[in-house]
């Protein structure tokens, strides 16, 4: 018998593939969303209709309490966050507020409404930020680089804690960069992706980056959602580094994604200082061994099939976007 689940941030990346991949599962989907004034569930499209929505905010102690009071999921997965890193450093209070007090603030609510609820923490590879050690595992210690890195340092913590003070099933995904063509535009690879596919269709002459060497372990979205369901399967709670093993610079991010369109990055690609950050994370690589041993979870998606997936399926939205324009 499949559970009742409840996604935070179900409207971003990570929200739509987790939400496909519980309903093939057999369960109820419910998903918590912010208010807005404009719409925000594109991503969901074609799947809207199995998934209950609610409003409720990282913010609002008392609109989680009655979220979970309403929704009495078996599992929570807290996805939602402030999760862009540059904006971190121009909203430093908002990005803890939401990314890091945020998990507290669930974590109160499961203590308030109901303990036996599994919770997933989406922590994240910003937290190894200027690395220890590489490749990064679960003992590796954290050296964040930027507000929301501290921030998503507070969450992996106060989960940690949580689970010893109190014996909550609270699990925390350390995971690597995932990326697919649902991916925020502001994030580097959809950022060339989408650069690309209206360079390719001529509506675009120059595709502006920042650092071309930094390092990252890029994955796809939709394996990487899976290892978060897998966590919260086990007997007891844990913490897991979720990783490819692998890992790409930006610039070969961009020849892979200009090559797929036989165009050379050179002729395009500028550099703009606007894009560097105050403090950089140079390289991420991690070690994803304990979640292949104890959660039998491995990639699909190989590094070079997600970029052309992302290229690909940007030539066929932006050119949708020129007919629609014509
Ligand atoms: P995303 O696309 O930016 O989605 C973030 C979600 O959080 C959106 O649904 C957003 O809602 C929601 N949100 C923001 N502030 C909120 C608030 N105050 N109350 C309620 N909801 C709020 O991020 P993602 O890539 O799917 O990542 C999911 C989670 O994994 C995030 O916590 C991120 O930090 C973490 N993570 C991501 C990666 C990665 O490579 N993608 C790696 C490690 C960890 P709106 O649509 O209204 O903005
Ligand atoms: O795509 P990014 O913005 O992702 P970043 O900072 O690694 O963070 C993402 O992954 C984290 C997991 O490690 C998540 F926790 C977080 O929520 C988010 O999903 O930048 C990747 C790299 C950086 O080194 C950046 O300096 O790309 C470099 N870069 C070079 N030019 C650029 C650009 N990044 C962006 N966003 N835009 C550029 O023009």
């Amino acid at each position: 018998m499949s559970g009742t689940a409840l996604i935070t941030g179900i409207t971003g990346q990570d929200g739509a593939y987790l939400a496909q991949l519980l309903l093939e599962q057999g369960y109820q989907v419910h998903g918590m969303m912010r208010r807005s004034s404009t719409e925000t569930l594109g991503r969901l499209a074609g799947f809207q209709d199995d998934i209950t929505i609610h409003q409720g905010d990282l913010l609002d102690q008392l609109s989680l309490v009655r979220l979970l009071e309403e929704v009495k999921p078996t599992e929570l997965y807290n996805l939602a966050a402030q999760s862009f890193v540059p904006t971190s450093w121009s909203q430093p209070i908002l990005t803890g507020e939401t990314t890091g007090l945020g998990v507290t603030r669930v974590l109160e609510a499961i203590r308030q409404v109901d303990p036996s609820i599994r919770m997933y923490q989406a922590s994240s590879s910003e937290m190894f930020g200027k690395v220890q050690q590489t490749p990064q595992t679960e003992t590796t210690p954290f050296y964040p680089r930027s507000p929301y890195g501290v921030a998503k340092v507070y969450g992996y913590w106060i989960t940690v804690n949580y689970r010893e003070s109190y014996d909550l099933f609270a699990s925390n995904g350390i995971l690597f960069n995932h990326e697919s063509p649902l991916r925020g535009l502001e994030f580097v690879t959809r950022k060339i992706t989408d650069g690309v596919a209206r360079i390719k269709l001529g509506v675009q002459d120059k595709l502006l980056l920042g650092n071309l060497e930094a390092k990252r372990d890029w994955g796809f979205a939709g394996d990487f959602v899976r290892a978060m369901w897998l966590m919260l399967q086990t007997d007891e709670p844990g913490d897991y580094v979720v990783a490819t093993g692998e890992q790409h610079s930006v610039r070969e991010f961009c020849e892979i994604a200009f090559g797929t369109v036989d165009l050379n990055l050179e002729d395009y690609v500028g550099i703009d200082p606007r894009f560097y950050r105050p403090a950089e994370v140079e390289t991420l690589l991690g070690d994803p061994s304990k979640a292949r041993h104890e959660l039998g979870w491995e990639p699909q998606v190989t590094f070079e099939q997600l970029v052309t997936m992302m290229v690909e399926e940007d030539i066929k939205r932006v050119e949708r976007e020129i007919k629609l324009g014509s």
